[in-house]
């Protein structure tokens, strides 16, 4: 069976560093992929025997998405350290660069588009770069991750342990929102099917208080946006935080609290797309839907998007505009690409990245305009 490009190298790698007893750092991005590809990857980790030193997640308000100086600064006291990104870190070439320079070996285990150049990890998983065949190309990050485990653990890995990664995974796969066909559709089924007998606190807590156990229907989706509602505090997260908890009263309390913190966010996210929706009444007709505003959570950004994106069948760029700099999501109809709109215009960003129909991007405030009459253009093509 093929594999995904560098996915037995990486294993072996991370092997080698266990029996070596070096120090292993994991950096994941603060969405339900990233949280849940470094819980499968760390308890594969343990399950070797070996140790994850720390786990890592940006604030991306605060900090921007991806691997960031403060970060690295952070870290640093750490070297000499293997430092594996998830579901991040193939946009990354300069920081990158400086985690070298300071003694980091990376690796970087990521789905997401390579932009124009490639960083330069010590290795690199992404079943988008350019040179992996792997046929199917539409994993999210938590899928690849699974793939990584299974080879980490190969046959010694144990029906509940591999059940129990399937759960998150399936869960990661869903709130990633990647098509529903092939592996994904497998991930999905095995770990729901799972997941009603789950043997993981805070999985168990949340079917507890959901009730009734319908893992199918509405719970699932709580659980997702409830886990997708965490946030990153000092590169610590909420979520990381209850699913790798053993204590079940704590769980059932975390829950509570990032069940409440998600309904006041749905209520947050109502008002940004009213107010959206009152700004595009009020203009003329253009092929993109283009809003920011300085009271806009940057966390908030992307679920509006979507719903935008979904209701007008547009192009919807949603920012947060800080003082000197803009930083938003996009969300885009099936068939049109988010990411080549904005390599056409990447003159006038500093970053940006993500896929076909999800991505970011983040700008000068001077740009703006100018940018979003590239993207008009664009379109209108
Ligand atoms: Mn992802």
């Amino acid at each position: 069976m093929r594999k995904i490009k560098n996915i037995e190298k990486a294993a072996e790698r991370i092997k080698k560093a266990v029996q070596n007893k070096e120090r292993i750092i994991l950096y994941g991005d603060s969405d339900l992929d990233g949280i849940s590809s470094v819980v499968i990857l760390e308890e594969a980790i343990k399950s070797l025997g070996g140790h994850v030193n720390c786990a890592f997640f940006p604030d991306r308000e605060k900090d921007g998405y991806g691997i960031n100086a403060k970060a690295l600064d952070m870290l640093k006291d750490k070297t000499p350290a293997l430092f594996i990104t998830l579901d991040l870190g193939i946009g990354n070439v300069k920081e990158i660069d400086a985690a070298n320079k300071m003694g980091f070996e990376v690796i970087v285990i990521d789905h997401h588009e390579p932009l124009a150049g490639v960083p330069k990890a010590s290795i690199i998983v992404d079943p988008k770069q350019e040179d992996d065949d792997y046929p199917f190309k539409g994993l999210a990050n938590v899928g690849v991750t699974f793939n990584l485990c299974e080879d980490l653990l190969g046959k010694n890995i144990s029906k509940n342990l591999k059940n129990s990664f399937l759960e998150l995974a399936a869960l990661g796969t869903i709130a990633d929102m990647v098509p529903q066909v092939e592996q994904n559709q497998e991930i999905i089924e095995q770990g729901l099917r799972s997941l009603k007998h789950t043997f993981r606190p805070a999985l168990r807590a949340f079917l507890d208080i959901l009730g009734d156990g319908k893992v199918f229907g509405e719970s699932m989706q709580k659980i997702i946006s409830a886990l997708n509602a965490a946030e990153s505090i000092n590169f610590e997260n909420e979520s990381y935080l209850l699913l790798t908890s053993s204590d079940r009263k704590k769980c059932e309390e975390m829950v509570q609290t990032l069940l409440e913190k998600n309904k006041y966010k749905q209520t947050q996210v109502k008002n940004i797309i009213q107010e959206v929706e009152r700004r595009i009444s009020q203009k003329k007709d253009e092929p993109v839907i283009f809003e920011g505003d300085p009271s806009w959570k940057l966390t908030l950004a992307g679920s509006v998007a979507s719903t935008i994106c979904n209701k007008y069948e547009k192009p919807a760029f949603i920012f947060k505009k800080m003082d000197k700099e803009s930083c938003g999501s996009v969300r885009n109809p099936k068939g049109t690409n988010s990411v080549d709109a904005m390599k056409s215009c990447d003159r006038f960003l500093m970053t940006y990245g993500g896929h076909a129909q999800a991505s970011g991007f983040r700008i000068k405030n001077e740009h703006l305009q100018k940018f979003e009459k590239c993207l008009n253009d664009f379109f209108k093509k």
